[in-house]
């Protein structure tokens, strides 16, 4: 089988290294040259520990270029391409569209197109369809259609591409069985079949959305708890002990990555153009994108406190990645609160060890040594160190993800809820 991957980035490049690790003849098609050179010089150009191992010894197996007309002997093409969101959290197609439109130039008859880019329910149909068209052949009887959300958990090393479950969707039944017969040559994952291709859009749409609106509910507890004086971790680890119809999502400085607060945009912009307004939804976005700020204002109580106003105080800011354990900073709530204590003139200095070009700090103990404040912003397991360290030269700590043993910290503390 020959598979073409358009799209090498946290999502295609681990596909295609899958492909190849399956002996299936794998081409890679991407826009960026200096993403194709790290590629043939075995740099990989993904941040992430699981596909830098598979990408070392499967990347010579793996034909990447920028030329489209690769992919006219493929039997199928997968496409893994961007779909931001604007400003005005519009969803942007324009990357997939480019991509379907070279697709459509050089694509054969008999050949699967897989879509795996997440967008609005009905786009693959209305958008992607015609695009291919314009091939001259007819999707369904001489091409086929497919859509396969992606699902990645950077840094994950249980759950990876190979094994994650996925959920797949076709325009024809054909197409569905194409599509299905090239990931079971491709991945281990279990393939759960969907009517159409917009159940398999929603379908990646409502399990995102769903994170978001419970992390949205911990984190509206969080602020009514702190008001309360009561401690939201402990409440909800002791919610837990349920062990049927609860399920745990915590409070935090904000929600980031490439996923969790996108997706629901997809599906409020799409219902709107339908006539349905998601408020819960909507709601749910507001609360978590107010968490930057409801942090930087208990740091700025925390140091009123201590009769420090933001100004001039030296602020080390722990992490800017968006989640612990990877070195990925898009959307990160770390970069908002940084932005934050600018405008109001704090003296930062700043240490992730998985963002060591974005770090001006070496260490969590040159951190500590510095500061006056200590604002963690990333769950980064390696910032546990802290309650080892002397740290009573601290006015104060931040614990925007709640990871410290507040007992163990001689300082004064504040969480988020806690
Ligand atoms: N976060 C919280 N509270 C929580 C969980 C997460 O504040 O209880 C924050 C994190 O700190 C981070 C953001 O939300 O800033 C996103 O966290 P995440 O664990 O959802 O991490 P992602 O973005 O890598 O999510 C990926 C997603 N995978 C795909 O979209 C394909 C998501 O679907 C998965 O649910 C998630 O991995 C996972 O961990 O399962």
């Amino acid at each position: 089988m020959k598979a073409s991957i358009v799209g090498l980035g946290y999502v295609g490049l681990p596909l295609a290294c899958e492909c190849a690790d399956e002996g299936l003849e794998t081409k890679g098609i991407d826009v960026d040259e200096e993403k194709l050179e790290k590629i043939k010089n075995g740099v990989c150009p993904v941040e992430d520990e699981v596909t830098e191992r598979k990408f070392k010894d499967l990347y010579q197996e793996i034909e990447a270029s920028k030329d489209y007309s690769n992919v006219s002997d493929s039997d199928v093409i997968v496409v893994t391409v961007p779909t931001p969101v604007s400003d005005s959290k519009e969803p942007n197609y324009d990357y997939v569209e480019s991509a379907m439109e070279s697709i459509s130039e050089n694509i054969s008859e008999g050949t699967v197109v897989i879509l795996e880019s997440t967008v609005a329910p009905g786009t693959s149909n209305k958008v992607v369809r015609p695009i291919l068209e314009q091939s001259g052949y007819e999707v369904g009887e001489d091409i086929y259609l497919a859509y396969c959300p992606e699902r990645i958990d950077p840094g994950n090393e249980e759950w990876t591409i190979k094994n994650i479950p996925r959920v797949l969707g076709a325009y024809s039944e054909e197409g569905l069985e194409k599509a299905e017969e090239f990931y079971s040559k491709a991945l281990e994952a279990e393939i759960n079949t969907v009517a159409d291709l917009k159940s398999a859009e929603a379908s990646k749409v409502v399990e995102n959305s769903f994170r978001d609106i419970n992390i949205a509910f911990v984190n509206e507890l969080a602020k009514s708890f702190d008001s309360m004086g009561i401690d939201t971790k402990e409440v909800i680890e002791a919610a837990s002990s349920k062990p049927f119809g609860f399920m745990p999502h915590w409070p935090g400085c904000g929600v980031g990555g490439h996923c969790i607060p996108v997706d629901p945009y997809y599906l409020i912009d799409q219902a709107e153009t339908s006539g349905f307004q998601h408020e819960f939804m909507e709601l749910a976005r507001e609360i978590n994108n107010s968490m930057p700020e409801y942090t930087v204002e208990k740091l700025q109580d925390g140091l009123n406190k201590h009769g420090k106003p933001v100004n001039g105080t030296k602020i080390a800011l722990l992490g800017l990645a968006y989640k612990g354990g990877v070195g990925d900073t898009r959307e990160s709530p770390a970069l908002e609160i940084r932005k934050m204590l600018e405008e109001k003139q704090a003296e930062i200095n700043t240490f992730d060890p998985y963002v060591p070009e974005d770090s001006t700090l070496e260490s969590i103990e040159e951190a500590v040594e510095w500061a006056e404040c200590v604002v963690i912003a990333t769950e980064h397991e390696e910032f546990k160190e802290i309650e080892k360290l002397g740290t009573e030269n601290l006015a104060l700590i931040i614990d925007g993800k709640n990871i410290l043993d507040r007992e163990l910290i001689e300082t004064d503390y504040l969480g988020v809820g806690r």
